[in-house]
């Protein structure tokens, strides 16, 4: 590893939704260990800081609250887009600020601004001030960020028209399998002129300007965009899973597991557990939430069954009761070592980028319900590229349509092939992090860009 550039300070601006902040502090902090002498600005908006455990964070981290640029006395919608689009088109100002007031305070120049890419024009707008280079994070997948970087070529070939949304994106390399009706939202249906998908739009435009772009990825998962990627971008770094590097997952005494799920778990059979979690943002409406309960009762699965507790007021009346000996709905649960566990045999999630990648982590099969953004972009992926599971049939939880998920991914030969196939990316996972793999040697690449310039 090289010597850190000393005294030098970094500027780390996150998007301050959705799971995107957790993962940018992740490797904050293990640049931050990596480079004891750097000091990292870290930049979200309070209630995103407060989420974050925030407790063992190297000290040469310091961490910022900013506005979250909703005007004084505004009245948010239930739209969690608009309160997104607020921040977006404030982002600018609101961290030029900041950045300015940090520099001062700490007393050195910011030589490198490490953001989230959704932020390319706050990172591109700061990084020109201070004459700093802008090193990007993506926060989903290589699939999800083909669709962005291409926008344009997708639009010129399909159109806008409802009609082609089966088709294939074939004129793209890797995205073969892909059909319209994958792509998120903004790329070729939707409001293309919302401030949100304008924004994606020009964050793939911008992205070839930044100094690096990095993922929480793994380069062999996506062998053809790891190629494009590298002519595409100046410099294009895979340096995950980042939950395959997580104290946590190292020193099992002190997992948080206050409703007992590993001691539950424990006593259950290989590859027979369903473990169920959406996000918070992203949940599945109530008429859903009892169309699961429905399908795990009468399928006799094994589960945990993460649920934040108001919700559990629309779960089915006694359901509780009657599957207190078959399994257990918690407000908390520890994901990563519950997917670890042997006895867990699908994942049902949205398909959000940081869940595949625990699951591809933990060589466990899914079944995914997308909701929004990039969840069916990577479903898709799940389905029919990785062949690592399935995509809930007509995009909806039913009963019938859950057991038959459950029944397809558990029992049938076809799940036991997904199995195969979740083990050997598992194993290429985990070679990527070790010592000289692939992402082990990129994360020290993005050490030379955030603190040594290259
Ligand atoms: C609110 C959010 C997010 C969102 C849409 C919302 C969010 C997010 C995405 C997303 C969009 C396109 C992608 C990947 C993700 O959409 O956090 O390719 O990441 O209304 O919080």
């Amino acid at each position: 590893p090289s010597q850190p550039t000393r005294d030098s300070h970094v500027a780390v601006l996150v998007f301050p939704f959705g799971t995107h902040a957790a993962p940018l502090l992740a490797v904050t902090c293990r640049l931050a260990t990596a480079a004891p002498s750097t000091v990292f600005s870290f930049f979200s908006t309070a209630r995103s800081n407060s989420s974050l455990l925030s407790s063992d964070i190297p000290t040469n981290i310091r961490v910022h609250n900013v506005a979250d640029g909703v005007p004084e006395g505004f009245v948010l919608t239930g739209n969690p887009q608009h309160a997104v689009e607020l921040f977006l088109e404030a982002a600018p100002e609101i961290f030029r600020r900041e950045i300015k007031a940090a520099e001062t305070e700490v007393g050195r120049k910011f030589k490198c601004i490490l953001t989230d890419a959704f932020l390319w024009l706050a990172a591109e707008t700061a990084a020109a001030e201070m004459k700093a280079s802008w090193v990007a994070y993506y926060g989903g997948g290589a699939t999800s960020l083909t669709a962005h970087l291409y926008t344009d070529a997708i639009r010129e070939n399909v159109g806008v028209k409802d009609e082609r949304m089966e088709e294939t994106l074939g004129f793209i390399s890797g995205m073969e399998k892909i059909r319209v009706k994958d792509t998120q939202e903004g790329v070729v249906f939707g409001n293309l002129d919302s401030v949100f998908s304008k924004t994606l739009h020009q964050m793939g435009l911008a992205l070839p300007r930044a100094t690096a772009v990095f993922i929480n990825s793994f380069e062999e998962l996506d062998p053809t965009f790891t190629n494009d990627f590298r002519t595409e971008f100046k410099r294009y770094l895979n340096i995950g899973p980042l939950a395959l590097l997580s104290s946590s997952s190292q020193t099992s005494t002190l997992v948080h597991d206050p409703h007992g799920c590993l001691a539950w778990i424990e006593k259950r059979s290989t590859a027979s557990v369903a473990y169920i979690a959406f996000g918070r943002v992203a949940t599945p409406p109530p008429v859903e939430l009892v169309a699961i309960a429905q399908g795990l009762e009468s399928s006799k699965v094994p589960f945990v069954w993460s649920l934040q507790e108001m919700k559990m007021t629309h779960l089915p009346e006694g359901f509780l009761d009657r599957t207190r000996e078959q399994g257990m709905v918690v407000q908390w649960a520890p994901q990563v070592e519950l997917l670890k566990h042997e006895a867990t045999g699908v994942f049902v999630s949205h398909g959000g980028w940081n869940s595949v990648l625990e699951s591809v982590s933990a060589g466990v099969p899914m079944i995914c319900r997308p909701i929004f953004g990039d969840h069916a972009i990577n479903a898709r992926s799940v389905e029919a590229v990785w062949e690592i599971g399935v995509t809930i049939s007509s995009g909806v939880f039913t009963k019938d349509g859950f057991e038959e998920s459950l029944d397809r991914v558990l029992v049938q030969d076809d799940g036991k092939k997904m199995k195969v196939n979740a083990k050997k990316l598992k194993e290429l996972a985990q070679e990527a992090v070790s010592t000289e793999g692939s992402s082990f040697e990129n994360f020290g690449g993005l050490l030379d860009e955030v603190v040594n310039f290259g």
